[in-house]
Order: structure tokens, then C-alpha cells, then sequence
């Protein structure tokens, strides 16, 4: 029998997705991927809402428990198995309250400020063109101006700490990686490097093996 209790439900092409696996590889916990076929419906059938009940992937299964919402599912995987591979990633244990607020900090600006204009230039430049959509340029341009002054709130703070909640790579830089990477290979590279900070922080975090893994499984044919 498989000794692997973990199932993620969605294709690596996901932001959301790609975003607990990249936190699953960093954790060093095994898991299975069951892949839904978006084209086809999959994630609105009725078997898959009632793993997710807003017809959204990731669905996600530990066992007999199910998670939704990737950064969600992402704080559980770090609770549920502290002691397992990157264990820096709610934050240092022995940092108590003000680490781990830190990190919950940045990981809701995230979630707040970084995705809403990230995710809309990643569906205009990546999912309308593979969708067979006309990109609407205006909605580019304006997202672009809402994310340029979100990362320069980004640049001073890491001109501050190395990584955004202090000194270590946590969730909440990890959060960032799937739209990030995104805009990286479709041009938009320099909203990053034209600012040194977050430059630098960019090259550290997406050379993480645990991210590479993703971008791998991203380019694979069956993705
Ligand atoms: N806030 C959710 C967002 C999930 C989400 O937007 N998933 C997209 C793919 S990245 C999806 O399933 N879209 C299809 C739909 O909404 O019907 C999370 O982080 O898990």
C-alpha cells in the first residue's frame, strides 16, 4: 500500500497549485498529484466541490482531512509537519509570537496587495493567449502601475531584511514564487530587477531547488 497520505487535486500550470507544491518540496513531504483537466470541467463536477467547494483548484486531501485555499493548505503543511525538511518557514520556533506575525504579515500582503494586479497580468499575458483570448492591453497597463507601487513598498522593506519577514526564507516569500515567475518569462522581468532589492531577493528565492522542481513539472508535456 502507498505510504503517501498527501493528494493535491489541480495541474502545475496553477498559480494556486504550484504554489502548495513548491511548499510541499520545501517541507520534503511526499504527495501525490491527481490532475484535473480544467478544459474539460473537471474542477466543476460534483465529486471535486465537495473537496473544493468553489470549483477552484487546488483541492487538497492529508489523510482524512481536506484543505482549501493555497496559502491555506500551505500553513497547514507547516503545522501538520514541523519537524519535516525546511522547518523555517512559519517563521523561527524559538522567535515565538513577533516571528510568526511577521511572516502572517507578509504572507496577507501578499495575498492583499501583490496578487490581485499580479494575478490579472499573469491571466492577460499567460492564460487569455493559451485560452485563444485577445489580451486587453488597458487592463495590462493598469496592473502593471498597481503592481510597480506594490513592489516598491516591496524594494524598501528588503532594502531593510533580507527576506520579507527578516532574516530567513519563510511562506511569505514562497507565496510570491508562482506569479512572479510568471511575469519573469513573460517579460515583465524588470518590474524586479530595476529595483536592487527586490532584485536580489527575486534571484535568491527562484533559484530554491524546491522551486525548480515546480518549473520542471510546469514544462513537462503532460502539465
Ligand atoms: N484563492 C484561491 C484561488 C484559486 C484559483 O483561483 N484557482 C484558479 C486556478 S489558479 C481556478 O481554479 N480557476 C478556475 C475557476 O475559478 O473556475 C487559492 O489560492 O487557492
Amino acid at each position: 500500500m502507498s505510504s503517501v497520505s498527501v493528494t493535491v487535486y489541480g495541474t502545475p500550470l496553477s498559480p494556486a497549485v504550484s504554489r502548495v507544491m513548491v511548499c510541499l518540496f520545501e517541507k520534503e513531504v511526499d504527495f501525490k498529484l491527481a490532475h484535473v483537466d480544467m478544459a474539460k470541467g473537471q474542477h466543476k463536477s460534483p465529486d471535486f466541490l465537495k473537496l473544493q467547494p468553489f470549483g477552484q483548484v487546488p483541492a487538497f486531501q492529508d489523510e482524512l482531512t481536506t484543505v482549501f485555499e493555497s496559502r491555506a493548505i500551505c500553513r497547514y503543511i507547516c503545522d501538520k509537519y514541523p519537524d519535516k525538511g525546511n522547518q523555517m518557514l512559519m517563521g523561527r520556533r524559538d522567535g515565538g509570537l513577533l516571528a510568526r506575525t511577521s511572516v502572517d504579515q507578509w504572507l496577507e500582503a501578499e495575498g492583499q496587495s501583490f496578487n490581485p494586479p499580479s494575478s490579472a497580468l499573469v491571466f492577460q499575458l499567460v492564460f487569455a493567449p493559451m485560452m485563444g483570448l485577445k489580451q486587453d492591453t488597458a487592463s495590462i497597463e493598469q496592473n502593471e502601475a498597481k503592481l510597480a507601487k506594490v513592489l516598491d513598498v516591496y524594494d524598501h522593506r528588503l532594502g531593510e531584511s533580507k527576506f520579507l519577514a527578516g532574516d530567513d526564507y519563510t511562506l511569505a516569500d514562497l507565496a510570491h514564487l508562482p506569479n512572479g515567475h510568471f511575469l519573469v518569462t513573460k517579460d515583465k522581468g524588470d518590474l524586479f530587477t530595476s529595483r536592487k532589492n527586490l532584485g536580489r531577493w527575486w534571484e535568491e528565492i527562484s533559484a530554491r531547488p524546491a522551486w525548480k522542481k515546480v518549473v520542471e513539472m510546469q514544462n513537462a508535456p503532460w502539465a
